[in-house]
Formats: structure tokens, C-alpha cells, sequence
């Protein structure tokens, strides 16, 4: 089979299809042209760093087609492991083939990156993806994550080796002019295990409303654990019990930067988080020592992630829902009218699936004065990275585009709200009745005072799938609370509200509620 522009490292469907509209038919061509010339095309997404590896990687694909062409044509070399296997180059290149279609499917479950504030939760991701997920300017001024970030990777396994890797850690050790798809270490075929999708959430105390809401899109999760210093520190304690409350089992302790640290220290710290987590829901969470920044031990992370925290079974057979982490406009300042591309909606399809072309609707909406109005519009186009899809199923991270004016998408200004088909969605609710349970002791502060019952009139802080809203707690009842809702929200069925009240001018997490059903 000839190879396509979509072959290229890094160039997925999208990309490809515009380089085509743009000129760039094939990979020759682009391996011709340089990235001045690239750039002067006005490709969206390829800035000049990307232009230059574009250009690099066609380059590195035609070497490895003319290596496989040549040996193919030599007499087969001697095969030391098993005269059975075909010639090797060959075999590569066909399963690299099928391994480049298998590396576009929907990834299937969403792992959390979750811990204290610089413990090196995106690092970790950068290492296992490639991807810097803190993106916009005033977090890299601040050198911290604001906003939830998202990445997503490949797990393959070398049965040789029996070690686990991501696509990105496979490509980053791989001698140039080897095929794609084979083991570092080896050179064998590597299999493909399953896609995955990065949440990354951040740790700064004051953005424990944002974990929160990162923490209901995650199915299992690592929690990050600086070696360099003392454990717990508050938000490990916070993210740990966000963890809890959200219900995620599936937790893997990462205990990082031990390259900052001497073996003694480690010893010590590996100790303090074994107490800390004693009669947790981490109780029994495997501790891996990482340096993330050096890469040392990333396989062992993935094998956690292969080995403890599964794919989840998500229906497909139910209405579709889909719960908004992000909400954007994707135009560029200055687009013309015309060329104006819809506003796109980020998340995760919480069940169901869903086609392009068909309709949905938006749920609470748009405000208008005090009254929310559900939006309408039709589903144009489903992406995850930089894979086009057809249908939308639960299972990573997706954008959905739409044919939405963008400035109702701009800013994330859609974050919470639910998408489904028309008139499936639930209920607006702006007054509730909570069953609530409260944490002994504020323990994201340094000092854990204890936590008191919740006052009539006080207002608090919820948390309900991606949605933040403003609760009144309005009547005190024997075994629940009446709560007043600024803004009213839409939240999915069955989904827990973690609540936060003002300690010492910030949020902090004291406990969960549970809607008490009427019917
Ligand atoms: N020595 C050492 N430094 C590390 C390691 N991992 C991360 N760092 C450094 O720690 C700092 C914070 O790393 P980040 O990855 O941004 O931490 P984070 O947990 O994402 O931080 P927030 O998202 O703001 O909570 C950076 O300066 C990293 O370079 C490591 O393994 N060893
Ligand atoms: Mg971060
Ligand atoms: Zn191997």
C-alpha cells in the first residue's frame, strides 16, 4: 500500500486533508519544500516548529520506505530467533501499518493526573505524550497549570521485552531510519494495547474547584507525590479525598523527582506516604518511584496504567449524553464572515453515541436575564487530537464542532453544561435537597481545623460533574439540606456534588452531597 501524508509522524487526518487543500498532496512533495515554504501556505495548526519536524518526518518516511524496498529485494538475512518469521523489514512495515490506522481510534479511558502544586503532574504527561498541557500565556508566566489540561497517548507492549511504552516514548528513542513500531530496546513488532486520554489537573490551592471538576471525566488516576518533600502536603490530602468523593478506585501513587533526592531521603519519604495513606481508598495503590523530568521509570507507569486501571464499560446503547469540559472559538482574529468556523465543545460522552450531522441541544444554555434558554444546533464535525471521527462514544477526551455562532463557545464559557440529543437532557434544577456527608477536618489547609455543620443562609461552593455553582443553603431539615442554586445547573443523574466552603478566604473542600430523590 502506498503511503499517504496521514502516514507522516504527527500529521493525523485533519492535518492531512488541509496540507492536500493547501497544495501538499504527497509525502514527496513535502519532504521537497521547505518550512519557509510550508508556513507560506497558511496551514492551520503548522507553526514553523511544526513545519520543520512535518518536513523532517516525511523526509525519515521515504528513507524507511526505500530501506524496506531495498532489503525486500536482498536474499532474507539470516533470522537468529525463528526461521519462520518473514523477513523483518517487511513484517514491520505491514504492522506498522496497521498499527498507524489502530493509533487514530477513540481512546477508551481517561486517567487523571492529580497531587500538590509543582509535584510534576504535566511534566509527567509531557513525558508520556509529548504534550506541554499548560498552554495559555499566564500559565506558562506563573510556571503553574490553571486550567484542566488534556493529552492523549498509544500503549504498546513488546512481548519480547514484556515492557510497556507510549507511541511518544517509542518514537523518542527510536534510531532514526529503524521502522516505526519497534521496541527500542529489541527492535521487535510492538502491539498496540489501547489509546488513552490525559487529564491533568492543577494543584494550586486555589484551583481545587477545577480538580474537581477534572476529577468527575477521570476513570482511574495517579496521584503525584514530590520526593523532595514532606508528605502529605495539603492538596495531596485534598486531590486524595477529591479522588474519594468522585469515587475513583483505580488510583496509582506516583512519588516523583527522586533524582532531587538521595536514596536515604527516598526511603523516608516512600514511608511517609505509606502512614498517609493508611486506611485510605490508596491504601493499597502500588508506589512508583519516577523521575519525570529524566524519564526514568515512565514504562513502569504505563504498565500501572495497563495492569490497574481498566477501560471502563460505558453504555452505548443509552440517550447520549456528554458532559462539556471546554468550550471554544477556533477562529483566528480577523477571519472573514465567511470562512468562520463554528464553536467547538470539548469532553466527554458520559453514555450513547452520536453521529455527525445529527442534532443536539445544550443544556442549561444560554442565560438570558434570569431564564435559561437550551441551545440547539447541529454536530459537524468529532475530533480527538488530531484524529477526525465519524461517531462520538464514550471514551476520552473529544471535541465536538458545531454550527454554533463561536462567540457563544468562546472562553470556555460552556464548561458544565450537558449536550444530548433534543428534549433527552434532564431537568434544570436551581434549588436542591442534598443528603450530605462532611469530612472530619479541613484538610486542604495547612492547619486542619474541624469541620462544622453547614449554617442556614451560608453559601457555598458545588461541584457537580464539570459544572460550579453557588449553593444557598436555605433550610436545615433532619437528615438533608434545601440549597438555593446560583447559577441553575443541568447535571447528569447520579452524580455527586462535592462541596467547599470559605476558610480563611479560600475554598476548601469539606465534604459531599447526594440529591435525595422525590419520586
Ligand atoms: N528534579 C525534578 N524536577 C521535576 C521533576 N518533575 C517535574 N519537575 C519540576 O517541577 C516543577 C513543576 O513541574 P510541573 O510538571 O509543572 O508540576 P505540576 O504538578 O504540573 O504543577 P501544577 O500543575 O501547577 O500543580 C517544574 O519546574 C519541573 O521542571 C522531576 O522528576 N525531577
Ligand atoms: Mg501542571
Ligand atoms: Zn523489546
Amino acid at each position: 500500500m502506498p503511503y499517504d501524508l496521514e502516514d507522516i509522524t504527527g500529521i493525523g487526518k485533519a492535518t492531512a486533508e488541509r496540507m492536500k487543500k493547501a497544495g501538499i498532496k504527497t509525502i514527496d512533495q513535502l519532504a521537497a519544500t521547505s518550512a519557509e515554504n510550508l508556513l507560506k501556505l497558511n496551514i492551520k495548526g503548522v507553526g514553523e516548529a511544526t513545519a520543520i519536524k512535518y518536513i523532517e518526518n516525511a523526509k525519515e518516511l521515504i528513507e524507511e520506505q526505500q530501506d524496506n524496498s531495498v532489503s525486500k529485494e536482498e536474499t532474507p538475512k539470516e533470522e537468529p530467533k525463528s526461521i519462520k518469521e518473514e523477513p523483518k523489514t517487511k513484517f514491520a512495515s505491514e504492522k506498522a501499518k496497521n498499527l498507524k490506522g489502530l493509533i487514530k481510534k477513540q481512546a477508551e479511558c481517561n486517567i487523571g493526573l492529580v497531587g500538590h502544586v509543582d509535584h510534576g503532574k504535566t511534566t509527567l504527561v509531557k513525558a508520556l505524550s509529548g504534550d506541554w498541557t499548560d498552554r495559555h500565556s499566564e500559565e506558562q508566566e506563573r510556571g503553574i497549570s490553571i486550567k484542566l489540561g488534556y493529552s492523549n497517548a498509544t500503549i504498546l507492549y513488546c512481548p519480547n521485552c514484556d515492557e510497556y511504552l507510549t507511541y511518544h516514548m517509542a518514537e523518542e528513542k527510536r534510531v532514526k531510519g529503524k521502522p516505526r513500531f519497534s521496541c527500542p530496546n529489541c527492535e521487535g513488532n510492538l502491539e498496540f494495547k489501547r489509546n488513552i486520554s490525559f487529564v491533568d489537573a492543577p494543584g494550586h490551592e486555589i484551583l481545587m474547584a477545577t480538580m474537581l471538576s477534572g476529577a468527575s471525566l477521570m476513570n482511574g488516576a495517579c496521584l503525584l507525590i514530590a520526593a523532595d518533600e514532606d508528605c502529605p502536603q495539603p492538596q495531596t490530602r485534598e486531590h486524595l479525598a477529591a479522588l474519594n468523593i468522585a469515587g475513583i478506585k483505580n488510583i496509582i501513587i506516583i512519588q516523583n523527582k527522586i533524582d532531587a533526592v538521595s536514596k536515604e531521603q527516598a526511603k523516608q519519604n516512600y514511608k511517609q506516604i505509606k502512614d498517609f495513606v493508611k486506611g485510605t481508598v490508596a491504601e493499597n495503590a502500588p508506589i512508583i518511584p519516577i523521575s519525570a523530568i529524566f524519564g526514568a521509570n515512565i514504562n513502569l507507569v504505563v504498565r500501572a496504567f495497563e495492569e490497574l486501571i481498566p477501560s471502563p464499560h460505558l453504555s452505548e446503547s443509552e440517550d447520549f449524553q456528554f458532559l462539556i469540559a471546554r468550550s471554544f472559538d477556533i477562529n483566528r482574529p480577523g477571519t472573514e464572515i465567511n470562512a468562520l468556523k463554528g464553536g467547538v465543545i470539548g469532553g466527554s460522552v458520559l453514555k450513547g453515541n452520536i453521529k455527525i450531522g445529527e442534532e443536539i441541544e445544550i443544556k442549561p444554555g444560554l442565560r438570558i436575564k434570569n431564564n435559561y434558554v437550551p441551545i440547539k444546533t447541529k454536530l459537524v464535525s468529532i475530533n480527538q487530537g488530531n484524529n477526525l471521527l465519524e461517531v462520538a462514544k464514550p471514551g476520552g477526551l473529544i471535541g465536538l464542532g458545531t454550527k454554533l455562532d463561536p462567540a457563544l463557545t468562546k472562553g470556555d464559557s460552556l464548561i458544565g453544561h450537558l449536550v444530548g440529543r433534543p428534549d433527552s437532557l434532564p431537568e434544570i434544577l436551581s434549588e436542591i435537597e442534598l443528603n450530605v456527608n462532611l469530612l472530619d477536618r479541613v484538610i486542604g489547609s495547612e492547619i486542619q481545623i474541624k469541620v462544622s455543620e453547614l449554617k442556614h443562609n451560608e453559601k457555598l461552593l458545588l461541584v457537580v460533574g464539570t459544572e460550579k455553582t453557588g449553593g444557598t443553603v436555605t433550610k436545615i431539615l433532619k437528615n438533608s439540606y434545601i440549597l438555593k442554586l446560583n447559577p441553575p445547573i443541568c447535571p447528569p443523574e447520579n452524580f455527586i456534588f462535592a462541596i467547599s466552603r470559605i476558610i480563611n478566604r479560600r475554598y476548601r473542600l469539606i465534604g459531599y452531597g447526594k440529591l435525595v430523590n422525590n419520586e
